[in-house]
């Protein structure tokens, strides 16, 4: 992480642990806001008007969170409206790189080789953990957002008329059920499935386990009566949420962070869910399992050899034959 604009060597990827050694999420630095007419959002200073071309996002296809603002991005038509650079996978002794990964880009926007480096151009003194996703202003040459939920928000009405509008993904009557339902389903599910991987003790592993299973069977009876998407058939910013813990769950948090108690193709209903969201236009070109499947297995605190499996087979998803011998 970087401690006053200086990145540190005893970089460690468990994070932060609270008294029962459970993981702890660091909260987001930059609180800007692209709003229509640049004036100041809910958090954050003005000065952020939405232009085309003026703003950049910095993803990593491996993390949920970076993936809620792709997803967002397509959505709402942003492609022509906001870049994209993709970082390596695999995260390094400096953090997330640029390089040369099938699917990775190098940063055409700051020239830079790590993420941290970005993060220094914003504020050369930043102390924290260099995360993606950043939401990057070209036009001053700063950060404007480091917090995937305040993007995905901006995304769906910061725009205006450069955005979609016939896709609301957080519709004024909906808000207060998709407040709650973002509620519930982050600590237990979306952070959950993280808590589980990274404890450090058994008692926080099996209270994470825990939640993880509860609020997916939970999930899953809510589906099971034909609904489309979490508030009926409106796609909301919820749904969102929850697809990109979803699609990564068996190739990942089920194996590495032992989350193993049932796969998600064990869960019928979600299962349609997550294919039903993951065939969404511009969805699909958003996930990419070996960059999912290397990024994780790349967590040395978690797998020291750092070897890639070569399954789940994953049908509709990534499907994975066995080789003849
Ligand atoms: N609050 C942030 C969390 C983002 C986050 O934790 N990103 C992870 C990847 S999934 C990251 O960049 N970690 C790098 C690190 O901790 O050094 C958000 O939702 O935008």
């Amino acid at each position: 992480m970087l401690v006053n604009g200086k990145w540190t060597a005893d970089w460690q990827p468990v994070q932060a642990t609270d008294a029962k050694g459970g993981f702890v999420r660091q909260t987001s630095g930059f609180r800007n806001w692209v709003t229509v007419d640049g004036e100041a959002g809910p958090t954050g200073a003005a000065g952020y008007k939405a232009e085309p071309g003026r703003y950049h996002l910095y993803v990593a296809l491996i993390c949920p969170w970076a993936s809620r603002t792709l997803i967002g991005r397509k959505l709402k038509g942003l492609e022509d409206v906001i870049s994209v650079s993709v970082v390596e996978p695999a995260l390094t002794d400096f953090g997330w790189s640029f390089g040369d990964f099938p699917g990775a880009d190098r940063d055409s926007v700051n020239g830079a080789s790590y993420l941290h480096e970005i993060y220094t151009k914003a504020d050369p003194t930043y102390t924290g953990r260099a995360t993606v996703p950043v939401l990057w202003d070209k036009k001053t040459g700063t950060m404007v957002n480091n917090e995937s939920a305040d993007i995905l928000r901006m995304m769906n009405s910061g725009f205006g008329n450069l955005a979609r509008n016939d896709i609301d993904l957080y519709p004024e009557a909906l808000r207060d059920e998709i407040e709650a339902l973002n509620a519930e389903i982050y600590p237990a599910l979306n952070n959950g499935v993280y808590r589980a991987g990274f404890a450090t003790t058994q008692v926080a592993y099996e209270e994470a386990f825990g939640d993880v299973f509860r609020m997916l069977d939970t999930l899953e009876a809510r589906l099971s009566d034909g609904r489309n998407y979490l508030s009926g058939d409106h796609l909301t910013e919820a749904d969102i949420r929850l697809f990109v813990t979803l699609v990564r769950f068996d190739a990942a948090y089920h194996g590495l962070f032992k989350c193993n108690l049932r796969r998600l193709a064990d869960y019928a209903a979600l299962s349609r869910y997550m294919l039903r969201i993951l065939d969404l236009p511009g969805v699909r070109e958003t996930v990419s399992i070996p960059h999912i499947k290397h990024g994780y297995y790349s967590i040395k605190a978690l797998n020291p050899t750092r070897i890639v499996p070569v399954g789940p087979d994953l049908p509709g998803l990534f499907p994975v034959e066995l080789k003849r011998a």
